[in-house]
């Protein structure tokens, strides 16, 4: 799996139009991230991502559903805190199967390296409507995990461009948004990815 991500882009809305706008945009991972779909939508929705992802060569992580992943051909999936451990979703995922879990502290970044995790995603780094029951962790957590694990870590919450420089200072090399790149998201992706040097 590549090291660094750069811009790791989350749909939202229109699904397939940002996973297209961001593949022109340069994006090398797309998630598809979908909370209100029926799974039977989420599934179609998956195999037209997976289609463009392939054609852009960009990698395809689907969040939650570790059936629909592997149904759509996804790269791998995204796993939350109280999702299915991550040995389970080893054992029933294809060898290669990039498994990513959410973190939202240093101790749960650590825990998900040890388990296996092929990158962490840590946040929210600000606080975010996206996903506001969470406490922000703040950009000094988000250094301490960046000196305490090995994986990809991408940081998560609350980021719009303004942040990703102060973001690079401190040593992240992906970085991951929703509501932002609900807009103009393959010119955001072009910038992230420039100032994350990918
Ligand atoms: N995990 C941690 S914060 C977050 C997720 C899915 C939401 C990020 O959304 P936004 O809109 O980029 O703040
Ligand atoms: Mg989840």
């Amino acid at each position: 799996m590549v090291s660094q991500f750069g811009a790791y882009v989350i749909t939202s809305g229109n699904h397939l139009k940002i996973a297209r706008e961001a593949c022109r945009g340069g994006a090398r991972i797309v998630q598809y991230r979908d909370k209100n779909s029926t799974r039977k939508e989420i599934l179609e929705t998956a195999l037209k991502i997976r289609e463009v992802t392939k054609d852009f060569n960009s990698l395809f992580i689907v969040n939650d559903y570790i059936d629909i992943a592997h149904k759509s051909g996804a790269d791998g999936v995204h796993l939350g805190q109280d999702d299915v451990s991550l040995a389970r979703a080893r054992e029933i995922t294809p060898d290669n199967f990039i498994i990513g879990i959410s973190t939202h502290s240093l101790e749960q970044a650590i825990k998900a390296e040890k388990a296996g995790a092929d990158y962490i995603g840590i946040g929210p780094v600000f606080s975010t409507p996206t996903k506001e029951k969470y406490k922000p962790i703040g950009i000094s957590c988000v250094k301490e995990v960046l000196q305490s694990v090995n994986i990809p870590v991408v940081a998560i919450g609350g980021i719009d461009i303004d942040v990703v420089e102060e973001l690079v200072k401190i040593g992240v090399r992906n970085v991951a948004m929703v509501r932002a790149f609900q807009e103009k998201t393959g010119e955001k992706v072009k910038k992230i990815n420039f100032l994350l040097k990918v």
